[in-house]
């Protein structure tokens, strides 16, 4: 099956690479069109946010970055990114799969991490971009998970009967990132909170974030009309941004 760019965009497509985050981000320096598409079938330094990694065997998952152009002054990557979120959630409703969104840019199955997503600002003589990745885990079983994450970490397949074909997955993650681009255009987040406060695997739970270096604790409420994290803490009602924050830890209470 052929790829399809719904964007009518390149796509890149490699066997191996090293990150197509990094890839994407050197094609910006070049300008690249919007809606350009970098995808493998494995990477050797899948990256995550801060530092972390991504891990990314051959085969079992989607590597995917699409950039896209910073087209007007009020493109909040981090409002595209939950808008993405929760288009991932709907496009795995077609494998019955039922999901969550760990605020900000997980997708969890029954807790465990399935999606990843890291987002990029890169700012070129070319122009502004922001480069959107996104790992999904789509064919391992528990044992192709390395030790340290097979309590966390979670499969398409392990949580489907259906058949995963993954191009066509890979066109269907394209149309509903083009869908739900093309509705954070028109919308701010207030338009989708309902549905996304739906798929928030984090409301009514004690969490912890990390805020300029310094650990807040408190109760997730739900997201004010910006797709801030509204936290009840000791001292009141606070309002996390997504851009500045690291969620340290969820406790069930
Ligand atoms: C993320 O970071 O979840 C963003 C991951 C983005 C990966 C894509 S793949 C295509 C594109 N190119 C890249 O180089 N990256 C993007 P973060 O929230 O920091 O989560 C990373 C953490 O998730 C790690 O520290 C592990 O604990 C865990 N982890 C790593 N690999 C995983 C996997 N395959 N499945 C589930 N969890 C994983």
């Amino acid at each position: 099956m052929n790829l399809i760019n719904v964007f009518d965009a390149p796509i890149y497509e490699f066997d191996t690479i090293d990150s197509t985050n990094k890839y994407a981000k050197d094609l910006c320096k070049e300008y690249a069109k919007n809606g350009t598409i970098v995808i493998s079938n494995h990477q050797t330094n899948g990256r995550g946010r801060l530092g972390n990694s991504w891990e990314s065997p051959e085969n079992n998952g989607i590597y995917y970055s699409i950039i896209i152009e910073k087209l007007k002054d009020n493109l909040k990557y981090e409002t595209l990114t939950l808008f993405i979120c929760l288009g991932i959630t709907k496009l795995f409703e077609d494998y019955s799969i039922s999901s969550q969104i760990k605020w900000p840019n997980d997708i969890l199955i029954n807790g465990k991490k399935v999606c990843g997503i890291l987002s990029e600002f890169t700012s070129t003589p070319k122009g502004d971009f922001i480069v959107i990745g996104i790992g999904i885990n789509v064919y391992q079983n528990e044992n192709d998970f390395p030790t340290e994450l097979k309590h966390k970490a979670t499969s398409l397949k392990l949580n489907t009967s259906t058949n995963i074909i993954k191009d066509y997955l890979i066109n269907n993650l394209t149309s509903t990132i083009y869908d739900y681009y093309n509705r954070f255009l028109l919308n701010d987040f207030k338009s989708i909170k309902e549905e996304y406060t739906a798929k928030s695997s984090l409301i009514n739970k004690e969490i912890s974030v990390c805020i300029n270096g310094n650990n807040t604790y408190g109760k997730v409420i739900g997201f004010d009309d910006y797709g801030h994290l509204l936290m009840k803490h000791e001292n009141g009602l606070i309002s996390v941004n997504s851009g500045e924050v690291t969620l340290r830890s969820v406790y069930n209470k």
